[in-house]
């Protein structure tokens, strides 16, 4: 019995040195300590024993039984920690690569010249208000006092969604929503995107942005309006700047006028940026028409207002020195880079 037992022992340490995976070594568990392995099927010999000498046979297949399990418990952790080391060597990485470079964006120059923009209206305690890009006709046009037969009404140049849903041709819309809340007095800029049915040249693009702003309150007067874009000019072109105001037409307002700065660059005497002239046109302006007060439900004999609109596109090729207002939407990072 004693042979038997040692036999069982040496083999099955034998096949555990053998194993060459944790499987092979699970089959060798199974085939001495399972259910029908040879410690179990070697148990079934002690009823044949005498009861003195079933304690001392009982303690010898136990301490087979142990050494089997041991044997399986050590080269199941060596082989584990085999397992790992492989795996490590195949999965090495070298700390000392160059790391890749992550590239930091920047602003886009329509973002710098608006953000400038804002900066210079907030200042002098105007709020920034956004509204919807696709607009009712009502606010787009009506409420502003361009009529039905008005040509910037024309399917050429407005994109309609329907007979009263289009994109919005200017922010405008934004402040007559405004005016319709009653909330008084209004210092308002309106920043966004607007579309017109136009060709893409260096000039113009279906769609580009316009800051808008918007004064009412009591006792406002073209004084105001000249001396807020003065400054405005001032801030923005430098404190040489002077400005000078041309009579205009626009339905909303009246009188209205367009704004020249003098040139940037040559100071007035004319050159290349200013065609020679000395005065580069900026912005349209003029007193809020009192029909268009009217329609926003403010009282025009009590309140009064100066509004003005601003191409963004065009203060950020001014002001960037850029001749081809396309590049502004190639985002080509080697052009967007410069400024
Ligand atoms: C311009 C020129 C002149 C303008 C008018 C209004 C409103 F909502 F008060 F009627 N907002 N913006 C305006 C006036 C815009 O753009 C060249």
């Amino acid at each position: 019995m004693k042979e038997r037992l040692q036999a069982i022992e040496n083999a099955a340490l034998n096949q555990i040195n053998e194993a060459k995976s944790l499987e092979q070594l699970n089959d060798v568990r199974v085939a001495f300590l399972g259910k029908k392995g040879e410690i179990t099927e070697i148990m079934k010999c002690m009823k044949d024993l005498s009861a003195e000498e079933r304690p001392a046979f009982g303690q010898m297949v136990n301490s087979v039984r142990q050494a089997i399990e041991e044997a399986i418990e050590n080269t199941k952790t060596s082989m584990a920690a085999k397992l790992r080391e492989e795996q490590l060597k195949s999965e090495v990485i070298d700390v000392t690569l160059p790391a890749k470079k992550s590239n930091v964006g920047h602003r886009h120059p329509n973002t710098i010249a608006l953000e400038e923009v804002q900066r210079i209206f907030v200042g002098m305690g105007y709020e920034v208000v956004e509204g919807p890009e696709v607009e009712y006709d009502y606010y787009n046009f009506e409420a502003l006092n361009i009529p039905a037969n008005h040509p910037a009404k024309d399917e050429q140049d407005t994109f309609y969604i329907n007979d009263k849903i289009l994109l919005r041709t200017q922010t405008s819309p934004v402040q007559a929503r405004y005016m319709e809340t009653g909330k008084m007095p209004i210092r308002m800029i309106a920043p966004g995107r607007v579309f017109r049915s136009d060709e893409v040249d260096a000039t113009h693009s279906p769609s580009f942005h316009q800051i808008e702003g918007l004064v009412i309150d009591k006792n406002i007067t073209f004084a105001d309006l000249k001396g807020t874009l003065a400054e405005f000019a001032r801030e923005l072109f430098g404190p040489e700047t002077k400005v000078k105001f041309r009579p205009h037409h626009f339905p909303f307002t009246e009188p209205s006028a367009e704004v020249d700065v003098t040139c940037f660059k040559c100071g007035g005497k004319g050159c290349r940026m200013c065609k020679g002239s000395g005065w580069i046109e900026i912005l349209g302006c003029g007193m809020v028409h009192p029909k268009v007060l009217e329609n926003c439900k403010i009282d025009s004999n009590e309140y009064q207002g100066f509004a003005f609109g601003i191409g963004l596109e065009r203060i950020a090729l001014l002001k960037y020195e850029i001749d081809d207002m396309r590049l502004l939407y190639e985002n080509d990072t080697r052009f967007l880079k410069q400024f």
